[in-house]
């Protein structure tokens, strides 16, 4: 007789198993009310179990059609849709311009030097465990986290009215706020800027808010709509979130100057509006933390609240491990702890707690001074080489005498450059010149290089030339 690990008989299951049949107990019942009734599945499928029988039904195996018959073929996301389009493309001439993702001057995907030595570190280190983090995330790369976004002075973080949740990369984060908006503050209402990145309006509907825009570009200057934003801002019901690129706004390379963001923050505080931050590019546009940071850090000194979303994805190349942090400025130091209480409820059913190994790195090189000097070097560079990009296409264009004015290529800040061509000037470089971007025209800087640009340019020249 044949015996399992536990010493059962395999008999003894199929007993079991023949016991707990639904129509076993049918027979049973049948027999007990006295009618005569045999129960036997019309045509019973044998499963691995034997004597277990299965009836003909929507979600059997071997019967009718899939119960998922009417799911309809949802389109591609406009921005990692890219991606899946160019990597059907078999040319060789390819070029990939669409997601932000930076790329050396060979074209290749970087791993930061110093996040090569702080993963070796933490592989050789082997009182590390796998535990579960506990639901708001690694202690040190919370408060590290805040440190870089909001300064190391902060009056806010010495006061301890900031509560930093690490999430999953900036998305995670500004999903994790919308959800703790919708569910405890009384405005449901977020303006976004128009346009701004695609997944912001999706991200935050799901979350339960109710999502409105505000003026922010101007085509026809390239550059802020200033007057709009103030005028959008300023008729916002009192309380509404504002959502505002912390820096290097995509897609449109445009920010408002300092003494922009001044008269915003008055605005916004005297209206009683709540400023969300997305910062998903900190040190990508000038190639300095500090500076990039100096929108949520005037926000912050002034003593009110705010939430700030933050992303190491694209200043420390972590895209793939998913690290972010949320941050919630709070007034007094026991709201925040009550804050944080309720962050833990939004994030436990959601995800349960983040990943360990991404925080760890990022960890790793903050907290320690050498490292982290040797990340700005890093991230300075990666700056300046989109910032010399910027420069070859526009000098290639201007070189080519392509019709129009380009300067907007050297003016906008970040990864980003908006570049004006309309949907039909962008299907006609996929299509004849294999060049992919979204369809809007964002063209992502950190993917060029100086073998790409003459490509590029010939492909905008016959665009703008050819189609109007
Ligand atoms: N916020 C903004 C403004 C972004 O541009 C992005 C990424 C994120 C948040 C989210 O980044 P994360 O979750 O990876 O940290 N935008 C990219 C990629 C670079 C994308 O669309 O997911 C872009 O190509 O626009």
């Amino acid at each position: 007789m044949a015996h399992d690990k536990a010493g059962k008989t395999m008999e003894g299951d199929n007993m079991r198993a023949e016991l707990a049949s639904p129509i076993f107990r049918l027979n049973t019942l049948a027999r007990h009310l006295g009618v005569s009734c045999s129960l036997s599945p019309p045509s019973p499928m044998e499963s691995q179990f034997p004597n277990q029988a299965i009836y003909p039904s929507p979600t059997a195996g071997f019967s009718g059609g899939s119960v998922f018959a009417n799911v309809v073929q949802a389109p591609e996301d406009p921005i990692l849709g890219v991606t899946v389009a160019y990597n059907k493309d078999p040319s060789r001439m390819k070029v990939n311009l669409g997601v932000g993702a930076y790329r050396t001057e060979e074209g290749k995907p970087l791993v930061l030097n110093v996040v090569r030595r702080a993963e070796q570190m933490l592989v050789n280190n082997p009182s590390r465990v796998k535990e579960y983090l506990p639901i708001t995330g690694l202690a040190d790369f919370n408060k590290l986290s805040a440190k870089l976004i909001f300064g190391a002075d902060s009056p806010a973080i010495q006061e301890n009215r900031v509560v930093t949740v690490q999430c999953l990369s900036g998305t995670g984060s500004l999903r994790v706020g919308g959800e703790f908006l919708a569910k405890h503050y009384h405005e449901r209402t977020i303006y976004i800027p128009q346009p701004t990145w695609g997944n912001h309006t999706k991200v935050f509907m799901l979350a339960g808010l109710s999502v409105k825009t505000y003026r922010y570009y101007d085509p026809t200057t390239r550059g802020l709509n200033f007057k709009g934003l103030l005028e959008d801002l300023s008729m916002a019901p009192s309380g509404a979130i504002v959502l505002l690129h912390a820096c290097a706004h995509n897609p449109t390379g445009v920010d408002p100057t300092v003494g922009q963001w001044e008269q915003m923050r008055l605005l916004i505080r005297s209206k009683g509006l709540l400023p969300f931050f997305d910062s998903a590019y900190q040190g990508f546009a000038s190639g300095s933390l500090d500076a990039d940071a100096q929108s949520v850090r005037m926000f912050a000194a002034d003593g009110g609240e705010c939430l700030t979303a933050q992303s190491y994805a694209k200043n420390m190349g972590l895209y793939g491990e998913r690290v972010g942090a949320l941050s919630i400025v709070c007034k007094y130091a026991d709201v925040a702890v009550r804050v944080e209480s309720q962050l833990k409820l939004v994030i436990r059913p959601m995800y349960s707690n983040p990943p360990i190994h991404g925080a760890s790195i990022v960890a790793t090189i903050l907290k320690d001074k050498e490292m982290y000097y040797e990340w700005t070097v890093e991230l300075k560079a990666m700056a300046n080489r989109i910032i010399n990009m910027r420069q070859q296409l526009f000098d290639a264009l201007r070189a080519r005498g392509t019709p129009g004015d380009w300067t907007h290529i050297i003016k906008q800040i970040g990864m980003f450059t908006f570049t004006g061509l309309n949907k039909e000037q962008v299907a006609f470089m996929t299509q004849e010149y294999h060049v992919y971007l979204t369809s809007d025209g964002r063209i992502s800087m950190a993917g060029l290089n100086s073998k790409t640009v003459p490509h590029l340019a010939d492909a905008i020249h016959a665009a703008v030339t050819r189609i109007k």
